[in-house]
C-alpha cells in the first residue's frame, strides 16, 4: 500500500496496525487495536465537520481504554523511564503494557472480571463495555468500506458512498443507539463526500484501485473483528450495558 502525500490519514498505517493487533494465537492487541482507531479517526476527520463530531465520541471511548491501562500500569509501579503506557503515539513495539491487565482484549476481559469492574446489569465505566461500543461501532465502517469497494454492476450507477454509509450503519450500529442518536447520526451522512473525494483519500485513481485497497482493509478488520467478537461472546459480553 502506498503512502499518500500530504495528508493525514493514511490507509497503509491503518492496515499495519490492524495486522500488528492480531497475536500468534487468537487474541487482539490492545495498543495496536487503538492505533488502529487512531487512524480511523483520522479518516473520519477527513469526511467533514459533521463525522467529526462524531469521531468525538469514538475518542473518548478509545481514551477511557487508554486512561485505564494507565492506571493499571501505575498501580503496578509505573512505567519505566517516564514512558507513557498506553499513550496515542506510543510505539507500538517495545511496549510497557507487556505484562498489564489491559496488554490484549482477552488480558483485560480477565483482569476485569477479576476485579469486577465488569457490570452485567448495570452501566459501569468499564474497559470491557467501552470496547464493545467500539467493535459495534468497527462493524459499521466494515461494512460502509465493504460496500464502497464493490464495483458498481457493468452498466449500473455507482451508488453515492452517503447512501452506502446510511444502508451500512441501519444495518448495524442504528439497532444499538437511540431515537435521538440515531436522527443525529444520519444527518451526518448527508454531507459525505463523492466517490472520488475516497479515492483520492486512498491514493487511487478509480474503482478499481479502490477495490483492491479497500478489499485489504476489510481483510484486516474482519480478522481484527472476529477475534473480538469470539472473545467477548465467549464471557457472555456482547450486550454489556
Ligand atoms: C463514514 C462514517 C462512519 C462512522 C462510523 C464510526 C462512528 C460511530 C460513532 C457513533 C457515535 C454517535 C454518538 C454516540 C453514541 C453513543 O451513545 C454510543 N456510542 C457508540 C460508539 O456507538 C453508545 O455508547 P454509550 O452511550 O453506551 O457509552
Amino acid at each position: 500500500l502506498r503512502e499518500c502525500p500530504g495528508q493525514d490519514f493514511q490507509v497503509s498505517q491503518l492496515v499495519s496496525h490492524l495486522r500488528a493487533a492480531l497475536d500468534p494465537g487468537t487474541d487482539v492487541l490492545m495498543q495496536p487495536y487503538l492505533s488502529s482507531w487512531d487512524e480511523l479517526i483520522k479518516f473520519l476527520n477527513a469526511l467533514g465537520p459533521m463525522v467529526g463530531l462524531i469521531s468525538q465520541e469514538i475518542k473518548d471511548k478509545t481514551g477511557l481504554i487508554r486512561e485505564l491501562a494507565q492506571q493499571d500500569m501505575e498501580s503496578r509501579g509505573g512505567c519505566d523511564q517516564g514512558a507513557r503506557c498506553l499513550g496515542s503515539g506510543a510505539p507500538t513495539r517495545g511496549l510497557q503494557t507487556d505484562e498489564g491487565s489491559y496488554h490484549s482484549v482477552r488480558s483485560m476481559i480477565t483482569a476485569e472480571l477479576q476485579s469486577g469492574l465488569v457490570d452485567f446489569h448495570q452501566l459501569t465505566s468499564s474497559g470491557c463495555r467501552t470496547l464493545l461500543r467500539l467493535h459495534r461501532a468497527l462493524l459499521w465502517l466494515r461494512l460502509f468500506l465493504q460496500k464502497l469497494g464493490e464495483s458498481p454492476p457493468p452498466g449500473g450507477r455507482a451508488r453515492s458512498p452517503s447512501d452506502l454509509c446510511r444502508e451500512a450503519y441501519q444495518e448495524s450500529l442504528s439497532r444499538h443507539h437511540t431515537w435521538l442518536v440515531r436522527r443525529a447520526v444520519e444527518l451526518a451522512f448527508i454531507a459525505i463526500p463523492d466517490r472520488t473525494y475516497f479515492f483520492r483519500l486512498v491514493c487511487v485513481q478509480n474503482q478499481q484501485g479502490a477495490t483492491l485497497v479497500l478489499n485489504k482493509v476489510v481483510r484486516a478488520i474482519t480478522e481484527v473483528y472476529a477475534r473480538t467478537e469470539v472473545a467477548l461472546e465467549e464471557h457472555g459480553m456482547l450486550d454489556l450495558p
